[in-house]
Formats: structure tokens, sequence, C-alpha cells
């Protein structure tokens, strides 16, 4: 059996995962597959370890194929595998280590979490400019306690002061030309994990009309903004593909119907909708339905996980394929968020 050509992705039991990897770029795992289940197989393939709990089904890998075979590498602590025109990476960083490394005696002037995140994002970018990929397409950033307190901050607000420091002094963007991404919390004791794909050509960036974009929330959400773009449209090797970042009930920048689940879920799928809606109004040749996404779901409350389900069959059909993850989201006040990508094959005339 061959892949066809240009990316793929597909949610696999580790028990399922194929004997043929030359054109995997890399995987994820949740549930804390132990490494080991994985390690014969993948060898030299970068796997991000994900401290996630699937619901609803036993482990899952999520493995991204690139249709052509790929190459391995290694750029400081970043695992990278890619083709000519993609590349897989991913880091994790333990902020047990960093404090270690530089202990508060010394006038440490962040907390560990900003630390580690720097160095993450520093070294991704200098891993890009050395492959030369420059763009950073799509990002799954997990940090351990996103809702906690860092030195009287909120961590993820020091998540969001730290990516943005880190991608401006390698001299990216932060506005704008910034890719999709999703920013969950993971279990206490796991390090700060970030996996990401980027290509060689620019992609388009897909703003929600029913959202402020987040690299433009008032500062009330924290001083420095969340650096990313709600989708991302790639044309590449005969498909389109669509990133849509972790999304969730918000509208403007104002998180919506507090404490009501089904509530959040509906308004999430309804800004799913629009931003694909907008997807396909700005991409020639694109005609992406909700119902072909392959969507993640991050439930806060395990026993919610029903009310979301039934929200989702309703709205998407039984077609879709819905990876279900115990997840905090970034804001105390949100249940649920749901990120998805759709790949489709481009017609010679599109
Ligand atoms: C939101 O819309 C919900 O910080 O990278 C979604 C996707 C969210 C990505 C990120 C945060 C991020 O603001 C949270």
């Amino acid at each position: 059996m061959r892949a066809p050509p240009g990316l793929h992705l597909e949610y696999v039991s580790p028990a399922a995962c194929p004997a043929r990897w030359g054109d995997v770029l890399g995987v994820a795992t949740f549930n804390g597959t132990s490494a080991g289940a994985l390690d014969g197989m993948t060898a030299d393939i970068p796997v991000a370890h994900v401290s996630m709990p699937v619901l609803a089904a036993p482990a899952v890998c999520e493995v991204w194929r690139a249709g052509t075979p790929a190459t391995s590498g290694r750029h400081q602590r970043v695992s990278f595998r890619r083709t000519a025109d993609m590349l897989f990476g991913c880091i994790a960083i333990t902020e047990a280590d960093v404090a270690a490394r530089t202990p508060p005696a010394s006038g440490r002037p962040h907390s560990a979490l900003h630390e580690a995140t720097a160095q993450a994002y520093a070294e991704i970018c200098a891993t890009l400019d050395a492959q030369e990929f420059p763009h950073l397409l799509r990002v799954w950033n997990y940090l351990p306690d996103i809702n906690g307190d860092a030195d009287g901050t909120e961590r993820y607000r020091e998540f969001n002061a730290a990516r943005q420091h880190a991608l401006r002094a390698s001299g990216r963007a932060v506005a704008g030309s910034v890719p999709a991404a999703s920013a969950l919390g993971a279990a206490s004791d796991s390090p700060l994990l970030v996996y990401f794909l980027a290509g060689r050509t620019p992609p388009l960036f897909v703003e929600n009309p029913r959202q402020v974009s987040a690299y433009h929330y008032p500062r009330q959400y924290g001083t420095h903004s969340p650096v990313f773009s709600r989708a991302v449209l790639l044309r590449q090797s005969g498909s389109l593909t669509l990133f849509v970042s972790g999304t969730s009930s918000i509208v403007g920048h104002r998180s919506v119907h507090a404490g009501d689940t089904a509530a959040q879920t509906r308004e999430t799928l309804a800004n799913i909708k629009a931003l694909v809606g907008e997807a396909n109004r700005v991409a020639r040749g694109a005609h992406f339905s909700a119902r072909e996404l392959t969507c993640k779901v991050y439930v806060r409350r395990p026993a919610d996980l029903p009310t979301v389900q039934a929200q989702l069959g309703e709205a998407l059909g039984t077609g879709t394929q819905i990876l279900y993850l115990r997840g905090d989201i970034c804001r105390a006040d949100l249940l649920v968020e749901i990120e998805a990508t759709a790949i489709s094959p481009l017609t010679a005339a599109a």
C-alpha cells in the first residue's frame, strides 16, 4: 500500500501504528503512552508525549505523514523530521531543570515557565533558520498547570509573554503572519511540550469574523497577547490543508456561556463553521466543510464528555474523526476547546 502524495493525518491506537514509517514526519502520543510502547518501532522519528488522558478510547497516536520519504535530525533539544517541503519538530523542557540551572540566588528575572518557554521557542526558531524552513505553520503547546499562578501572574499569561518575546527576538512576526496554534494545560508534573509543523512557502492566514484576533486581545487578558492566527491554509503538493487553531466559546474577545458546557460547545462549533466559511472565501479552490474536519476536543471536566459528544454529533454528523482529551483550557471560565485539520486534494483546475 502506498500513501497518497501530500500531507496526511490520522489518529490510531499504538497497537495499530503502521509498520511503514518511511514517510512519517512525526507522532504525538496521548494518555501517557509509555515511551517504550513505540520506541522499537519509531526509531528516530520525533514523538511528542502529551501528558493528557484520552477520553472514551484507549491510548491514541496522532500520526503525521508526508507521502514522500522523510529524514530525521536534531538541533539543540529539537527533534525533527522533514521532507523537501515540510518539517515536523518537537521539544520538551522540564521547568525543574530550568530552575535548577538558574537558581533564584543568581537573580533569576523570570519564572521557570517563562524561561522554559523562551528556550523552547528560541531553539525552534534556530532549527527553522538552520533548516531553511522559514514558515511556522502550526504549533501545539502543552504546559502543566496552565491556570495556576507563577510569581503572581497566571501561568498562561506568563507563557504568552515569553512566547511573544522569543518570537520577536528571533525576528519573527508577533501579529498577522503567525502560525495556527493550540495552548492547553497538561498534567501538573509534565514538561513544557511544544510540537510544530513548518514549511518553505508562506501559507494564508485566516481570521474569524466573529472573533477579535488573538494577537489583538485587549490587555485585560494579559500584558502580552497570544501569538496565533485563527487558522492557516497551506497549498502544497497537490493539496490544500486547513489548520484550525484551538477554538473556544469566545465571541469578540469575551468568553461566553460561563458554566454551560452545551452552549459553549455550540458556540465553539459556530466559530469553527465561520472560520471554515472564511477559509473557503479567501482561498481559491477551497471547498472545506466542517463535516470533513479531523478534530481534537479538549474537555475540562470528564463528566461533560456526553454533553460535548452530543453537540458534536448534531453539528458534524458521524463521519468525522474526533479525539477527545481531558485537558485544561487557557481561560478558567472555558470548559471546552476544539482544534481541527482538513486536507483536501486540489483539482488541476483549482
Ligand atoms: C482563545 O481563542 C482560546 O495561546 O496558542 C486557542 C488557541 C487559545 C491557541 C494559544 C490559545 C492559543 O483565545 C485559547
